[in-house]
């Protein structure tokens, strides 16, 4: 019998579908998804492991210009991704056109990484595969020789991802997994619990709020038969306080109901979940904040 073992660095710009892809993958949810650009902050493994193989993908941030340290930290991550990684996955929204951004990005790619790049054109389950064909051409035009068009979504054509990436990862004959075959993330619960209370808000508060908010688990109590969680949903103004809190409290009451039913099927036990608002004034550009809430490079 050979092995494989290796780590892939998913990349792409904000809402590509790199988290959906990296669930979709593992078959299991090790990644929040939501319509808002910026919903992924830190890196976070996926980790698929067969009787032959083990393959370890690093979910990250969408590429954005930085414009407060939050940003750097996020950047910086998605850098860390694309040295350390045997092969990189670069997800490109199907839907939406190549801008300038983009192209530059990929160029310097090809050029900083000696890791074998696969571009990926997602979403074709709700994009005609003619139209993009142009796309794909100038794909081919910077010297993309591994294209594959997939959607993450209904996982039409991810077979084909799995085996391109496994062309590229040398064999050994002695078991080479770095981790325990029971693994599927490198979070922890307290993380992955915080990520669903954040999916929920991202889910129902307006585009400008959620970019602001943080979620900061201040009590995390597991008895046999209940978990209890206290959370603050920090955000960055007292105006965005009260949306997050709502009419009578019933926004944020939202929030915990839909998170509470997520975070129960989780943990297969009962949860007890409250949430606060606090308002901490610019806290993307404060290094301590941002520290707190888990935001900081390792170096
Ligand atoms: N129709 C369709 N929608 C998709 C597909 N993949 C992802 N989406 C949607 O695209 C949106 C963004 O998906 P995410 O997985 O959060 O994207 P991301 O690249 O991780 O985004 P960031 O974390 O912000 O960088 C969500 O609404 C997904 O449901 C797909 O194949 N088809
Ligand atoms: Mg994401």
């Amino acid at each position: 019998m050979s092995y494989q073992f290796g780590y892939i660095a998913v990349v792409g710009k904000p809402n590509a579908g790199k988290s959906t892809l990296v669930n979709c993958l593992t078959q299991n949810k090790v990644a929040i998804v939501s319509p808002k650009a910026q919903t992924t902050r830190n890196n976070i493994l996926g980790i698929l492991t067969t009787k032959t193989y083990q393959l370890v993908f690093i979910d990250t941030p969408g590429v954005h210009k930085s414009k407060n340290a939050l940003d750097k930290f996020m950047n910086k991550s998605i850098r860390s991704a694309e040295s350390g990684a045997d092969v990189i996955l670069y997800l490109i929204d199907g839907t939406k056109n190549l801008d300038a951004f983009e192209l530059d990005y990929l160029k310097s790619l090809k050029q900083k990484e000696d890791a074998p790049i696969v571009v990926l054109i997602n979403k074709i389950d709700v994009v005609k595969k003619s139209n993009l064909l142009p796309l794909s051409k100038k794909i081919a035009d910077l010297g993309f020789n591994d294209i594959i068009f997939l959607s993450a979504k209904t996982g039409e054509n991810t077979n084909q991802i799995i085996d391109t990436i496994l062309s590229f990862l040398p064999q050994s004959e002695t078991k080479n997994f770095l981790y325990d075959e029971d693994y599927y993330t490198d979070k922890s619960l307290k993380f992955m619990v915080s990520e669903i209370i954040r999916e929920k808000a991202l889910y129902f508060l307006n585009d400008e709020i959620p970019h602001g908010i943080s979620i900061n688990i201040t009590n995390f109590e597991q008895k046999p038969n209940i978990l209890y969680v206290d959370a603050d949903i920090v955000c960055e103004k007292d105006s965005h306080k009260s949306i997050i809190i709502g009419k009578g409290g019933s926004m944020i009451k939202k929030i915990g109901q839909y998170a509470r039913v997520d975070i129960e099927s989780l943990v297969g036990i009962k949860v007890m979940l409250k949430l606060f608002v606090k308002v901490k004034k610019d806290w993307r550009e404060n290094l301590s904040f941002l520290t707190e809430f888990g935001y900081k490079n390792e170096d």
